[in-house]
């Protein structure tokens, strides 16, 4: 049974800044399949999630990359927050200056109550006019429009695929507050896809102490000072009572 140390303890109790970066495996225990790992998302009809989520099937096929994200957002209509998110979004009361970044684009850490979240990868829940760049809320039931009601171009879904760019200035923000922290938790991250996987690197440099929770190593492991080995909704839950 994994357990905190007192070290983590003291840091955790009397910290004022507290960054934590997210990544699909804060969501698994909600169902949401992880990408790297198994489970359904990695491959669709034959193609490895790499290459339908990536900036240049958009540009072959954008059809088929929203048959691709419909099914996925139908999938997470039924899945609900799990104790990680609200504990991760507990926290945000508990330190004067808390930020959480996520890679995920679920929506699942604002369902449970997380304001401010820095979404890196953009999310599910909207589209995007290809020209325009007009965005639409589309998490009303399973319609969604096909065309930019301003320049009747075509829509594509508001998320930051391979080979494309984060939004503007998101990570910028981000790596100014792990710049600021005191404690950086990297949870349920593989820690390979970039510049996510840099903002512990930026937070410990900046002497920031880092804590990963993970049931696994990931490319991360090695640069955090503690590692907590299990999932994240019954490690998260321990740290906070
Ligand atoms: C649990 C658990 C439980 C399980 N509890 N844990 C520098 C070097 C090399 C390459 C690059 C570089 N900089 C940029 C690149 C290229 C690329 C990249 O990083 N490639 C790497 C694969 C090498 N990056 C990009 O393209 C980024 N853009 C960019 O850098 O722009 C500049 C540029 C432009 C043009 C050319 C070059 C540069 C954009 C990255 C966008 C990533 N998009 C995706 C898809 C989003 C849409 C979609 O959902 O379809 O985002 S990829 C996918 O990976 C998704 C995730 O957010 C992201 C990270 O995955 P994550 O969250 O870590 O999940 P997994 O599945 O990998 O890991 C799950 C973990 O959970 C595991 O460790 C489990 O053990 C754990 N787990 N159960 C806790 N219960």
């Amino acid at each position: 049974m994994q357990t905190i140390s007192s070290e983590l303890r003291r840091r955790f109790d009397n910290a004022n800044s507290v960054l934590v970066l997210t990544g699909a495996g804060v969501s698994a225990e909600s169902g949401v399949p992880t990408f790297r790992g198994g489970g359904n998302t990695a491959v669709w009809k034959g193609m490895p999630f790499n290459v339908i989520s990536s900036a240049r099937m958009v540009g072959r096929d954008l059809p088929a990359v929203w048959e691709w994200f419909d099914y996925r957002r139908s999938l997470l209509g039924t899945l609900a927050p799990n104790p990680a998110h609200y504990e991760i979004a507990s926290w945000q009361d508990r330190f004067p200056d808390f930020t959480l970044v996520t890679q995920n684009i679920d929506g699942l850490h604002q369902q449970a109550g997380s304001k401010n979240v820095i979404e890196l990868h953009g999310n599910i829940w909207r589209a995007r006019c290809i020209n325009c760049h007009a965005r639409y809320d589309i998490s009303n039931g399973d319609s969604r429009r096909s065309e930019c009601v301003s320049c009747g171009d075509r829509l594509r879904p508001d998320v930051v695929l391979f080979g494309e760019m984060l939004p503007p200035g998101i990570f910028e923000q981000a790596a100014d507050s792990a710049r600021d922290c005191e404690l950086c938790f990297v949870v349920g991250t593989s820690g390979i896809v970039y510049p996510a996987a840099g903002l512990p690197e930026i937070a410990k440099a900046a002497g920031a102490y880092l804590c990963e929770v993970n049931p696994e190593r990931t490319a991360l492991s090695g640069l955090c000072h503690e590692v907590l080995t299990g999932q994240a909704g019954e490690i998260l839950p321990m740290l906070g009572h």
